[in-house]
């Protein structure tokens, strides 16, 4: 039976075809969330979605991702999960609360290296975006995050590197932390900066719509939050027409609007 839920609060549960009810409860946590809700659940299931009986209960169950709202990483990883239309359980980490949740023991059981985002799909946890991005490629169907052809599947992953290896561990919360208030501003400007001048050029060939031509891949699920990043540690952004153009597009479609810091459930209240 296909069935597509509502976003309002539904007050009473539905009995499915298949013999079990779904409770208020379940169904509060897969439609909309309000903003009273979301202060009172830990849990909150993100894509509107088209789904039958089997995969919501396995999907409720299954798919779990820890995340910070404004983390980068676990950005990315929110727009593969949009982009692939999967249901999953936000645990929300406070990354700066109490010197950051990700610290305590409970959560260093999960992942040692101590960071978001980290992935669970039933007995399998996977830290480490790449890792989790390319996980979540092969597993789910739907939705391709890489292309076939093995050239642009490198130039896509190399992009993902740039990003993932070359800019972002060096502006990492605990890296700035150690840095120091007075000179990290300067420090991640300048780490970004020299970044962004590396991938502007690199853009320049294999960009056309998006990073790697027309189609939007895991290195577009890296570039969009690392813009938002540079943004926030003052890069002049007219520096750089090609990842601007990029990130502009991309920000328009509705994964990247689900996946936005500002749509997660643990975002301040502006
Ligand atoms: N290479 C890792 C990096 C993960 C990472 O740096 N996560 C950040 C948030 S974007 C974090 O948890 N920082 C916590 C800290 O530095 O204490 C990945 O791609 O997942």
């Amino acid at each position: 039976m296909l069935c597509r839920f509502p976003y309002s609060s539904i007050l009473c549960g539905i009995r499915f075809a298949s013999n079990f009810i779904i409770s208020s409860q379940a169904l509060q946590l897969i439609s909309k969330p309000s903003k009273s809700m979301t202060s009172g659940y830990k849990a909150w299931l993100i894509n509107d979605y088209t789904w039958n009986d089997t995969d919501v209960i396995t999907n409720i169950m299954a798919l779990k991702l820890y995340s910070y709202w404004r983390s980068s990483c676990s950005w990315r990883v929110r727009v593969c999960l949009a982009l692939k239309k999967q249901e999953y359980e936000y645990i929300p980490i406070h990354l700066v609360k109490d010197g950051g949740e990700q610290r305590k023991e409970s959560f260093r059981n999960v992942n040692p290296m101590a960071q978001v985002p980290t992935f669970v799909h039933g007995d399998v946890i996977i830290s480490q975006s790449m890792a989790i991005m390319d996980y979540i490629d092969n597993k789910f169907e739907g939705y391709s995050l890489l292309p076939k052809d093995l050239a642009l599947r490198a130039k896509v992953k190399e992009i993902c590197e740039i990003i993932c290896s070359g800019i972002q561990p060096i502006q990492n919360l605990s890296v700035l932390q150690k840095i120091g208030e007075a000179n990290k501003m300067e420090w991640a400007h300048h780490w970004i900066q020299s970044g962004f001048d590396s991938l502007e050029k690199v853009l320049q060939k294999s960009s056309g719509k998006y990073c790697v031509g027309d189609d939007i891949t895991m290195a577009d699920a890296c570039l969009v939050p690392q813009v938002y990043n540079a943004n926030r540690f003052k890069v002049d952004m007219s520096k750089y027409p090609n990842i601007s153009r990029i990130e502009k597009s991309l920000a328009e479609q509705p994964a990247f609007i689900k996946a936005h810091p500002d749509n997660q459930p643990d975002c301040p209240q502006k």
